[in-house]
């Protein structure tokens, strides 16, 4: 690198040209021993990332660990040895289902992580690259393989990506030095269950001359500093080892040439848009055919996105005759060591020991046989995980918020659940409403993609600083997708209530309960 191009290079840039992400991996031992407080800062607020353990300055010593869950399947016996882990932390010990259909473990310590980490790999779970500059959790149609109206089972596919991008899970040096996060999706149902317009690639079914393959969307993420929607790259794949190696093309141009077209020097300005807006599409398109060595065909001129967003709760038939799958509402995608321990269990006696992740943060049973149902449903853990819950509470959506993270701006899930379960007692409402709360502009809660998005902000009342929120409309989810825009800035969190309860009045129909 010449002195010119590296004096230009961002804080992190520089961080990880002195020393790799990845090279903590043959460190954690030592880590293990000598305790979080005799680490190196780097090393403990940003390298651990790459191993997927992230530092927590709200609670310290008290880490948590980010799995990849490709295509959010999961086993009842990787769920138990999850469960088993969270358990050692008492009440500290908890997961959160993440909005990329994922798991994150809370409460964790240092020390235990080697252990953790054996146990982690005897079930084939890996938490490799899961923060910073890698490519995070690949999601796909939660009802993968099971859903009647699929037109492509993403499970192998997205297995496959994860695969090429970790190294198998051991760790991939090539693509673990992003100018910026990645995020992937390939989507194979109707109804966009994976959000496409907000990942870097999304790949979504599309038919090309009789044959079903993907169309590629590029370019869409969220921010502080931009929101951006994926954007057309104009290339038709088929639904093989093509999405593989495209993907792997264009991870290739994005890393090769970060620092060339800049991306390497402002944080803010270094997602794959960027390179996008550098070069055109035109270019960028072009150099991706010249990394893969041959020429891509164009997209179909139309995909087969054809249905709202699901959101997969309740019973539903399978592809599979005589079998259903269920979805169970997570509040605020939350479990403790026990209700992990139950849903493995429920998944093992009535289903096939297998259980999915949604990006809405809850949890679905396949494989239940039909004439098992009416027993399933009497299961005391449906009690707390309903099928059934009120419309705002069936499609709130937080993140992490406060509680756990240094950037929130405000306590999110606590106040989000508590907020729908006030509004669904308080009024009628028809259809679901989708109330997508972040706590902070980085909207890892994926505010503009709600019906209503709340952004954590702080606000002036009464000659005091409290918490607030930004208020977004107009998401569109499914197959018009589209981002919503802040329509009203700093409402207080006192005054929320009666701001929503209007809005839901005037603009979704709802009415007064008497
Ligand atoms: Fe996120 C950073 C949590 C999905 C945009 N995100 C963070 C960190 C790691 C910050 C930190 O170190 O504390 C948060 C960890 C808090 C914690 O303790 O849990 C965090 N992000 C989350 C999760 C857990 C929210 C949730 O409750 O579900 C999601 C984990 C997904 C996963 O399994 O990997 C999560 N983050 C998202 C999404 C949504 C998505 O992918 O659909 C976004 C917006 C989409 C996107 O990335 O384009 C998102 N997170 C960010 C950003 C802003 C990125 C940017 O380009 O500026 C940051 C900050 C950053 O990277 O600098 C961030
Ligand atoms: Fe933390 Fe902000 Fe992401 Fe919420 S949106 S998890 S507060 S970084």
């Amino acid at each position: 690198m010449t002195m010119t191009a590296s004096s230009k290079l961002n804080k992190i840039e520089k961080a990880k040209a002195e020393k790799a992400g990845l090279a903590v991996k043959e460190e954690l031992e030592h880590f293990a021993e000598i305790g979080w407080e005799a680490v190196d800062k780097t090393d403990l607020e940003m390298r651990l990332k790459w191993l997927g353990i992230f530092y927590r300055p709200v609670t310290p010593g008290k880490f948590m660990l980010r799995l990849r869950i490709p295509n959010g399947v999961i086993t009842s016996a990787q769920m138990g040895v999850l469960a088993e882990i969270v358990q050692r932390y008492g009440d500290d010990g908890s997961a959160d289902i993440t909005t990329r259909q994922n798991l994150q473990l809370r409460g964790v310590h240092l020390e235990d992580m080697p252990d953790i980490f054996r146990q982690l790999k005897s079930v084939g779970l890996t938490t490799i690259q899961s923060g910073m500059d890698n490519v995070r959790n690949l999601t796909g149609s939660p009802a993968a393989g099971i859903d009647p109206d699929e037109l492509i089972d993403t499970r192998e596919l997205n297995q496959k990506l994860q695969d090429m991008i970790t190294n198998q899970g051991e760790g991939n040096p090539t693509f673990t030095n992003l100018p910026r996060k990645f995020n992937i999706a390939v989507e194979g149902a109707r109804d966009n269950s994976i959000h496409a317009e907000i990942n870097d690639v999304a790949f979504v079914p599309a038919y090309q001359n009789g044959e079903l393959g993907f169309n590629v969307l590029i370019g869409g993420y969220l921010s502080a500093q931009r929101c951006a929607e994926a954007i057309p790259m104009n290339v038709w794949v088929p639904a093989n080892d093509d999405v593989v190696e495209l993907s792997r093309a264009i991870l290739t141009v994005y890393n090769d040439n970060g620092l060339a077209a800049g991306l390497r020097e402002s944080r803010a300005k270094a997602r794959l848009m960027w390179l996008i807006d550098h070069w055109g599409m035109e270019k960028f398109r072009e150099e991706v055919e010249k990394t893969m060595g041959k020429s891509l065909a164009e997209a179909a001129p139309e995909d087969e996105i054809t249905q709202d967003k699901k959101d997969h709760l309740g019973v539903h038939p399978q592809k599979q005759d005589g079998y259903s799958y269920v979805g169970l509402h997570v509040p605020m995608g939350r479990f403790s060591a026990q209700t992990m321990f139950e849903l493995a269990r429920l998944a093992e006696v009535y289903g096939m020991g297998e259980i999915r992740l949604t990006v809405e943060q809850n949890a679905l049973i396949p494989y239940i046989k039909n004439e098992n149902l009416e027993t399933f449903l009497t299961e005391p853990l449906l009690e707390q995980f309903s099928i059934n819950p009120t419309p705002l509470t069936r499609s709130v959506i937080s993140c992490t918020g406060a509680r756990y993270c240094n950037f929130a701006i405000i306590e999110t899930k606590q106040r989000a659940l508590k907020m729908a379960q006030e509004l669904d007692a308080e009024l009628n409402i028809r259809d679901r409403v989708r109330i997508h709360w972040t706590g902070c502009p980085n909207s890892c809660g994926q505010a503009q993609a709600g019906d209503i998005g709340l952004i954590g902000t702080k606000v002036r009342k009464n000659d005091q600083t409290v918490e607030g929120v930004n208020l977004y409309t107009g998401g569109k989810v499914g197959k018009e997708a589209k981002l919503g825009t802040l329509t009203e800035k700093s409402i207080a969190c006192d005054d929320l209530k009666g701001v929503l309860k209007n809005l839901l009045i005037e603009q979704f129909g709802a009415t007064e309960k008497v």
